[in-house]
């Protein structure tokens, strides 16, 4: 029996979407402000721009039924929705059928119930969404659907890679699937590489104390947070880690430089009795955008990720798709100040964590931040707080921090000790918010809620009982 290749046909429906978006006058490109969004805006816009198709660009934080009406009143004929809509399309198709505008989506989350003509979703054909192919990576297809006679899009790639690896599509050390066709159309286009290295992140910017100190993939005693412990592994290796007095960053050496601290941090956490899939973890696929500056976060596939991330975290998805589309002057100078307020307001977070404590329950700590540590960033603090002398390592953390004046923002982070013992917090979230009236998903070692602010207790009853069973 012959079986269709499934990418195909996600090509048809990209050219399907490619060919509406054409035959309109101007287009409205709504998308969503996170780094995968960002990326996906950026790549239909430039795809838009070249097919010579005017635009108008916009990002919401959340698409729900009173964003839709509001791009619904700013009558276009046809509105592009990139790295969301699927999840919307009852709300979309409302404002279809009364004639409002067209909807094109090129989205990966789960769609709802009805259906639109411009649909393409790789989990309409069997891809997944979680790992295979990110917003920006069916942004990509779209644009390649958008390609004229004058040249192809294969250069969007880099920006698909960043979205991907913003969407953390790359967790199991590399890219998989309709993302590895990107990858390799990137590497042919020349804007991409592709190789096997330690999988740390600020390979391109952090000096080398920095880049061990701060890992948080992979905890190892007595170097991850532990600044002398780090300088004092470097300084014990057979290789220059600093030059005229200043550390070098990981950019800065050559293959058997490499090569030598990476084995050595290697056997150091075997030494220290690391699991051998953690260990596995400290090496993985980097991606690094070659048309770049050597040094700059720009070059890294994640720090560019995280650098859009900072943007839109401080809803400047403007300033991150001005980087996107090429800006090195202002726009880059205003996101690496982002960036800079954003880990300072993160270690504040982790800071005040430190000060307040936290409190014990049965199976899960817990802090209510309340609004001294913004929404948006809590679940980072959570993690970092994880990582940390802070908290009891044997429980999973919960956080909580005002989202509005009725409802609260829900963080949870574990250790993939505790996964490996049966945590599954996308569970306990989404079991224990439903509980209490709101919602709630995400992974198993780190998930989030939304929950009526009032519920907040009865939710950590629940969340506590569930944990408790998961890792009985
Ligand atoms: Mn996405």
């Amino acid at each position: 029996m012959a079986v269709a290749a499934p990418v195909p046909d996600l090509a048809d429906r990209a050219t399907d979407c490619a060919d509406r978006l054409r035959e309109a006058g101007r287009v409205l490109l709504a998308s969503h402000i996170d780094a995968d969004g960002i990326t996906s805006a950026a790549i239909a816009s430039t795809a838009l721009a070249r097919a010579g198709i005017d635009h108008e660009v916009v990002f919401e934080k959340q698409l729900d039924a009173d964003s839709i009406a509001g791009i619904a009143a700013r009558e276009f004929d046809v509105v592009c929705f990139t790295d969301f809509g699927s999840g919307q399309l009852d709300a979309i198709a409302d404002h279809e059928e009364r004639g409002d505008f067209v909807p094109v989506i090129a989205d990966h989350h789960q769609p709802a119930d009805r259906d639109t003509r411009y649909h393409l979703n790789p989990l309409l054909e069997g891809i997944d969404g979680a790992s295979e192919l990110s917003g920006a990576g069916a942004s990509y297809l779209l644009a390649r659907a958008l390609e004229g006679p004058d040249g192809d899009n294969r250069d969007l790639a880099a920006l698909a890679v960043v979205g991907a690896v913003g969407d953390m599509q790359d967790s199991d050390g590399g890219l998989v699937g309709a993302n590895e066709s990107i990858v390799a159309d990137g590497v042919d286009a020349g804007v991409l590489e592709a190789r096997t290295d330690l999988d740390l992140y600020g390979r391109q910017t952090r000096p080398l104390p920095k880049l061990l100190e701060y890992a948080s993939d992979v905890t190892i005693p007595g170097i991850s947070n532990d600044e002398v412990g780090a300088i004092s592994f470097l300084t014990d290796l057979d290789v220059d880690v600093k030059r005229d007095g200043e550390w070098r960053r990981w950019v800065d050496l050559d293959a058997e430089e490499r090569r030598t601290l990476a084995s050595a941090l290697m056997r150091r956490a075997v030494a220290s009795g690391v699991p051998s899939d953690r260990v596995e973890a400290l090496v993985g696929t980097s991606y690094t955008l070659v048309d770049e500056e050597p040094g700059t976060e720009l070059r890294d596939v994640s720090e560019f990720s995280t650098l859009l991330n900072a943007t839109a975290r401080y809803e400047r998805g403007d300033v991150g798709l001005a980087v996107c589309l090429g800006d090195r002057g202002d726009a880059l100078a205003e996101a690496r100040r982002l960036l800079r307020t954003h880990r300072q307001n993160l270690s504040e977070g982790l800071q005040w964590v430190k000060t307040e404590g936290v409190t014990h329950e049965e199976h899960l700590q817990w802090f209510d931040a309340g609004s001294r540590i913004r929404e948006t960033i809590v679940g980072i603090v959570a993690g970092m707080a994880v990582g940390s002398p802070a908290v009891d390592r044997s429980k999973p953390v919960i956080a909580f921090a005002e989202e509005s004046a009725e409802e609260l923002k829900v963080s949870s982070r574990g250790s993939h000790g505790l996964v490996r013992r049966g945590l599954d917090l996308s569970a306990v979230m989404r079991e224990a918010s439903r509980a209490v009236g709101g919602d709630g998903g995400g992974h198993d070692v780190a998930a989030g809620a939304t929950i009526p602010t009032e519920e907040r207790d009865a939710f950590l009853a629940e969340a506590d009982r569930i944990v408790g069973e998961q890792l009985s």
